[in-house]
């Protein structure tokens, strides 16, 4: 058997249904094994970015593994960006990079290049990667593969890359007589080290601060998904009734219609969330990493008046920044339904005047303002609100990154069966529109949405191709305010409004007009009432569709974390008796 057939059923045999990639010499063997199959077929990119994107956004989606294919060379490197998303953010995928012969590659030889796009992709990427390998025993592909997708799928998953050169490819192989990974010692050392067990002591101790705590908050993180805990944090919360609070990564976790619900912390949180966290006598952090962005820059001024207990599968996420009261290693999924067990014998406290306190600071501090009339301007939080209001009961909404996607964190309201895919820890422009081609072949009859900025949108544009050639009926929202907003705001502050590159230097196409050469239809929202041309017929269309929505320029995202600032003192700053009393059982000794 050719090998690069092996290796397309081994794909199938593990559920993977499609593979994004975009062509080059070095993996035309791997394509042209895809050829005549009906169980997989590839999806071509326009950029290997794009595919890479696509695969990841595929994987959170299936919670299966996530395949990319690109040539050697430029193809290879392309994926770097997206490789990088995929480790920061946890996501299992699987990158299969074509190589030159190994009887052109220069292993150890000191010269730069013997074969044309020969690059040490496999050096490369090693500290974005969970494993990397080169195959250059075709005997072995059976084995590295089962090794490879076992290492992204287990502990704390992540992506893995297998670079095949061609002769490789293309060479025969006897698939019943391949060496088996499940059978090796290593894979026993590996199973081995992952185990984690629940420590019953830590346990009885957590739930006897549960049942103590007065102001508890519970904090969660992309953690949540990727143990596939939902279900199990909802029991939680059902039967401990505590006011829970999210991460940017944690917001599909929870549904957020749900009375225990209070947004989103950190540098750009709602106010009142990060007051809730601020007055907490008890918080406990599930599969958040409590980065600066969550913490602030002085991590030390966080939560100051609570005991934090930090769960994470990640032991070298606890006590990282902020030290905990009690840390333990452990998948979120494991702890939660132990807990649940446990907690139906620890009726917890009634939180009846915490809840007040905290609704009586969302109420203070809404996180849009109704508009005026119907000629008034599209404020973004407010546009984020009416369109978590008109789009599916399970809608999957892929986010780029910017200002648009801090305002769809604090505005947009995520419901039980929804989705929201971010590029979290490496934040990286051009995620949206490939997040939503991947989605949108991993869930087919769902809807897809994109929100993405207009700087976002050009970073990979052409995926629009993909769109319309696959007859993908994603629904485009564009944020246009005609700069790159974030980093604009960003130098506002600090840099004495020199907007250079963002304002000056930048501008954007006639959106409406490109979209439309792709043969897209599209249209243009300026005011409230031109909302009202966003029908649900149109977002139920089996078409794309594309929104170009008008914000003012100077549209900024408050409130907002300065510099070395607790989280509770975001700009536009309250007025100091104001927060002080506000802050008020900070000052109690507990
Ligand atoms: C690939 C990449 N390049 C640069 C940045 C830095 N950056 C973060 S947000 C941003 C501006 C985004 O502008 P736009 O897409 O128009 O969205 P807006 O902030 O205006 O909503 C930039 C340049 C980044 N995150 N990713």
């Amino acid at each position: 058997m050719k090998l690069s057939d092996y290796v397309i059923g081994f794909l199938v045999e593990n559920d993977v249904s499609h593979i994004f990639e975009v062509i080059g010499g070095a993996i035309t063997h791997l394509v042209d094994s895809t050829y005549d199959r009906k169980d997989i077929s590839c999806i071509t990119t326009h950029h290997e970015q794009a595919a890479a994107f696509a695969a990841e956004s595929y994987s959170r989606v299936t919670s299966n593994i996530g395949v990319t294919m690109a040539t050697s060379g430029p193809g290879a490197t392309n994926l770097i960006t997206g490789i990088g998303n995929a480790f920061f953010d946890s996501i299992p995928c699987l990158y299969i990079t074509g190589q030159v012969n190994t009887y052109e590659y220069k292993f150890d030889k000191e010269c730069r290049q013997l074969g044309f796009q020969e690059t040490d992709i496999v050096s490369i990427v090693k500290p974005i990667t969970k494993y990397t390998f080169m195959i250059t025993d075709p005997d072995s592909i059976k084995y590295q593969l089962q090794k490879a997708i076992f290492i992204a799928k287990s502990g704390r998953s992540g992506p893995v890359l297998i670079d095949i050169p061609m002769n490789v490819q293309r060479a025969q192989i006897n698939p019943n007589e391949l060496p088996d990974f499940y059978h090796s010692d290593e894979y026993y050392n590996i199973e081995s080290k992952l185990k984690t067990n629940n420590d019953h002591y830590k346990m009885n101790l957590i739930l006897d601060l549960i049942k103590r705590s007065e102001r508890p908050v519970v904090l969660i993180g992309g953690g949540i998904r990727c143990s596939g805990a939902s279900d199990e944090l909802f029991e939680f919360i059902q039967k401990t009734r505590m006011p829970l609070v999210s991460s940017l990564m944690g917001l599909d976790a929870f549904p957020h219609d749900h009375p225990a619900f209070f947004g989103m912390i950190g540098a750009y949180g709602n106010r009142y969330s990060n007051l809730a966290v601020a007055n907490s006598d008890l918080l406990i952090v599930l599969g958040s990493r409590l980065d600066f962005r969550q913490t602030g820059t002085k991590p030390e001024t966080f939560a100051t008046r609570a005991k934090i207990i930090h769960i994470d599968i990640d032991e070298n996420e606890l006590d990282s920044e902020v030290k905990s009261y009690l840390s333990i290693k452990l998948d979120l999924k494991i702890f939660l339904s132990d807990i649940n067990e446990k907690l139906n014998r620890h009726p917890p406290k009634s939180l009846d005047n915490w809840y007040e306190l905290i609704k009586s600071y969302k109420s203070k501090f809404p996180n849009y303002l109704e508009p005026i009339n119907e000629k008034s301007p599209i404020l973004p939080n407010f546009f984020m609100k009416y369109l978590s209001s008109i789009v599916d009961e399970d809608a999957i909404i892929c986010l780029d990154v910017g200002q648009h996607q801090m305002w769809a964190a604090q505005s947009f309201k995520i419901k039980k069966n929804q989705r929201m895919l971010i590029s979290g820890g490496m934040g990286s422009m051009g995620f949206g529109l490939p997040a939503a081609v991947g989605a949108s072949f991993a869930a087919s009859d769902k809807q897809i949405i994109v929100i993405v900025g207009d700087g976002g949108f050009q970073m990979n544009i052409q995926e629009l191709q993909t769109i319309i050639r696959s007859k993908l009926p994603i629904k485009i929202f564009l944020v246009n305010n005609e700069c790159l907003g974030m980093v604009r705001q960003f130098q506002e502050l600090y840099f004495d409004k020199r907007c250079i590159s963002t304002l000056n230097g930048y501008n954007c196409p006639n959106f409406a007009n490109v979209v439309e050469a792709y043969g897209i239809k599209s249209e243009i929202v300026r005011t409230i009432k031109d909302l009202k041309k966003i029908t649900p017929s149109k977002l139920a269309d089996k078409l794309p569709y594309f929104v170009d929505v008008r914000i003012p320029t100077e549209s900024n995202v408050n409130p907002k974390l300065e510099f070395n600032r607790p989280i509770e003192e975001q700009s536009p700053y309250l007025d100091e008796d104001e927060l002080q009393s506000l802050l008020a059982i900070r000052n109690l000794q507990i």
